[in-house]
């Protein structure tokens, strides 16, 4: 059976879902050309037969009625289909006067998480924005993992450089403020990782979960500890003191790649476990015997994500996690955390480089730095709706959805409504699409060929997978990297009616010589040779095919010929599994010194601000924190009946000792409010949850006017981010406070 587009009508497809970051494999059968049933695929060489419902609904989303597959454009309120021509034809008479008259960072870019889902957009949205020149580039990255990537950035060299959880490999797993049971792991692809969390307590190994909820991952652990939110950097700065204190670092083979040691000793020492036991909530005799069960651990990794991410000292929680990693010598070594070494990426042969740097130029408005080359999130509405030379007049957006994402959701709702011009790359008319004035949207998922480019580079295996379109495109479809490029196009001036081959041409040309450059390259002085041997592809396909024969298992255009290339891979329908991860230091580090940086300046200099909050007296209010659903997927698979169906689940969770004090009572309505908004839930009593603390999920609220997602628009949610904050963020990184919010909860008749 191969995996390209049939022409036959009955057959089973192999592919990768590309739904989450656990890249399960899937087994879709078709018959008379549709696809009838998607089960997990048992020959999968990652995952095994695990799928999710979300991976199971996949042929549901694409043949979704309410997925849009021609491009529609806004007059008024009413959106009419329109030929692909006329859709671009249209944004060239509305875009390019605006970009003439007020420059390119007149128009604003906010890239959606699905596009690290993708194939096209992960390899073909580069260039698109090159051709746009903006500076005003958002991404949900701020709302998100920024924190880990400054933290990586700073410590090795490289905003990509992380380090991921050997989960299979470990004894040890401390996991803070992530829920694998319901997302399927986030920066630690890892198919199934409930099944190897359970593997890992079989083998005899220990898994702690550090949470205020007692989540559905906290329920299958060796060991649950409640904390407070916002508390992991005390805990950790806690820890790392006790290593200290009780003689316990070990770095091993790291010590002669580390620079800093002293400095992070002098800087932790005040941090005992008695001065921060009231900041985090876990008591001292606690936090001491969670630092000595790690240290002693045979191996052990400290993993960390969206509930110390999204929170007032992200990027120094993410810093301690890796500093605990590293003093007691898992990093980078198995059953640690490790560097995975993906089969699209050369292997790096020399430790250092030029390193990471952020704020290389200010934002507008509020004069925030630039981190990773984008603004934060948080200052986008600010952009939009303040005069002046360089306001935002105009925004595309891509596969994201803004209004129901970013805190002070009405306030983004609002701005959006005031641009000049609007254009989304997305498939659904949504509550931020609603306001596009054109909408392009890209073929469906069974349409489209597939291979995780961002997610091979955090996965616990060093894993290949590609997959074909199943089914071949409607001749009336655009693919993502056709659109994208349509729009690299216009904007670079070539005219709506240019070949999209042109841009084609011109991004693999300059990919190849940015290839040859590369120190150790195979093919420096070869690039007419290989812009030939590349021909048979076009587009992302063609990108791939570059960067896996000249990565680290390549065939180099010839120069290893048992390597691999994008024909070889593609005989792989199961996938094709590289093996373990493998030390990777020193030579992956790109920090100048050749080292990792233990203490940067930027994080030693936040230690102040964690210290006065450290000193702050306590405040008696109810701290707001999220949830993921396994049948979700921020907002967007809201409109697939079988992940919607069952009990209502956008409820506020709240612990009875709260709802006693309160009066309220489970199913009674409660008024959620904060100095941003508020709103009105039904409230869901349990015992889950510590007291002072409630929970609500994001990614609801699609009821809106104009929205055109008929299953969504039905379920009763409310949009959590109308009471989130903007202005409360973690400096360091932009990222926003999403857990952690302070709220006052009243019953409804009050
Ligand atoms: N089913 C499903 N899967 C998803 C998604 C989805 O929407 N639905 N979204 C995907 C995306 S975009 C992402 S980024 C990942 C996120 O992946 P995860 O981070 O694993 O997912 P969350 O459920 O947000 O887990 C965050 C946890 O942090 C806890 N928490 C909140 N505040 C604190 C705190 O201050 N300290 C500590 N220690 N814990 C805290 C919360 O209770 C929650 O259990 O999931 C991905 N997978
Ligand atoms: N309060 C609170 N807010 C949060 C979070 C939280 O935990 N709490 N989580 C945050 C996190 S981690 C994230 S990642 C963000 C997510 O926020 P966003 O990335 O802004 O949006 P999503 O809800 O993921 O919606 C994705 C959009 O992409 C479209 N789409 C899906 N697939 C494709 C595709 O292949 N191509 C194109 N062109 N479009 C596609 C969908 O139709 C949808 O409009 O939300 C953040 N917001
Ligand atoms: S766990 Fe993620 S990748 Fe696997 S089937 Fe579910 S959504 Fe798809
Ligand atoms: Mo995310």
């Amino acid at each position: 059976m191969t995996n390209s587009p049939e022409t036959k009508k009955n057959f089973t497809s192999y592919r990768t879902c590309p739904l989450c970051e656990a890249t399960c494999g899937l087994e879709i059968t078709y018959k008379n050309g549709k696809a009838v049933t998607v089960k997990g695929d048992k020959k999968d060489v990652f995952s095994k037969g695990y799928l999710c419902p979300k991976g199971a609904s996949l042929a549901h989303l694409h043949y979704d009625p309410d997925r849009l597959r021609k491009p529609i454009i806004r007059q008024g309120s009413e959106f009419r289909e329109v030929s692909w021509q006329k859709a671009f034809e249209h944004i060239e008479k509305q875009l390019l006067p605006i970009m003439e008259e007020h420059g390119p960072d007149s128009v604003g870019v906010y890239l959606g998480n699905p596009c690290s889902h993708t194939l096209a957009a992960s390899l073909c949205l580069p260039a698109m924005l090159r051709a746009l020149n903006s500076k005003s580039i958002f991404t949900s990255s701020t709302v998100d993992q920024m924190p880990k990537h400054v933290s990586c950035g700073l410590m090795f060299g490289g905003e990509k450089t992380i380090a991921v959880p050997d989960i299979d490999r470990t004894s040890h797993l401390l996991i803070l403020g992530a829920n694998p049971l319901a997302s399927n792991g986030s920066l630690a692809t890892a198919p199934n990782f409930p099944g190897r969390l359970r593997a890992l307590k079989k083998r005899g190994g220990k898994l702690i979960v550090i949470d205020p909820r007692k989540t559905e991952t906290a329920k299958i652990a060796s060991e649950y500890i409640s904390i407070k939110p916002g508390g992991d950097i005390f805990l950790l700065l806690a820890m790392t003191h006790v290593l200290f204190e009780e003689n316990l670092i070990q770095p091993g083979r790291l010590a002669s790649h580390i620079n800093g040691l002293e400095l992070i000793q002098t800087t932790v020492a005040p941090f005992t476990p008695e001065a921060v036991q009231n900041s985090c909530g876990i008591k001292a005799n606690v936090i001491e015997h969670l630092a000595r069960e790690l240290a002693a651990a045979p191996t052990a990794i400290v993993y960390g994500r969206m509930g110390i991410s999204t929170v007032k000292f992200g990027t120094a929680a993410n810093w301690m996690i890796d500093v605990l990693n590293v003093l007691t010598g898992n990093l980078d070594r198995p059953g640690g955390v490790m560097f995975p070494l993906p089969a699209h990426m050369p292997r790096k042969t020399k430790a250092g480089g030029r390193g990471w740097a952020c704020g290389r130029w200010k934002s507008r408005v509020k004069g925030l730095p630039e981190v990773g080359s984008e603004f934060p999130t948080h200052t986008l509405c600010d952009e939009i709706e303040t005069p002046g030379k360089g306001q935002i007049r105009a925004l595309l957006t891509v596969a994201g959805n803004p209004v129901i994402g970013l805190p002070n959701a009405a306030r983004v709702d609002k701005a959006l409504k005031q641009l000049e011009f609007m254009i989304s790359v997305d498939f659904y008319l949504n509550a931020t699409t609603r306001h596009a004035h054109v909408i392009l949207p890209p073929t469906g998922p069974l349409t489209t060929s597939h291979y995780d480019v961002t997610f091979y580079k955090l996965a616990v295996r060093n894993i290949a997978n590609y997959s074909s379109s199943d089914l071949p495109k409607p001749s009336d479809e655009m693919d993502k990297w056709e659109i994208l490029y349509k729009l690299g196009l216009l904007f670079s001036g070539y005219g709506s009616k240019t070949d999209i081959s042109v841009m084609d041409d011109l991004v693999i040309e300059k990919a190849v010589a940015d290839a040859a450059r590369k120190p150790d390259s195979p093919i420096s002085g070869n690039t007419d040779k290989v812009l030939k041997d590349l021909k048979q592809y076009c587009g992302p396909d063609r990108m791939l095919d570059l960067k896996i024969r000249t990565g680290a298992y390549g065939d180099g255009f010839g120069l290893n010929p048992d390597g691999l290339n994008l024909e070889k891979l593609k005989t792989y329908v199961h996938g094709l599994d590289l093996g373990p991860l493998e030390p990777q230091i020193p030579e992956i580090l790109n920090t100048p010194s050749g080292k990792i940086e233990l203490a940067p300046e930027k994080l030693i200099h936040d230690i102040k601000r964690i210290s006065s909050a450290l000193k702050k007296p306590e405040k008696n209010e109810l701290l707001l924190i999220g949830r993921r659903h396994l049948r979700t997927n921020n907002s967007w698979l809201a409109n697939i009946p079988s992940l919607i169906k069952g009990p209502p689940r956008c409820t506020l969770q709240i612990h009875p000792t709260d709802a006693k004090h309160i009066g309220l009572k489970d199913g009674q309505m409660a008024r959620v409010s904060s100095d941003t908004g508020t709103l009105t839930t039904p409230i869901e009593v349990t015992e889950d949850l510590r007291p002072g603390v409630v929970c609500f999920p994001h990614g609801w609220g699609h009821d809106l006017n104009g929205v055109a997602m008929r299953v969504a628009q039905e379920y009763n949610g409310i949009n959590k981010n109308l009471i989130t904050d903007e202005s409360d963020f973690d400096p360091i990184s932009g990222n926003s406070v999403l857990n952690g919010v302070p709220v006052k909860v009243l019953p409804v008749s009050v």
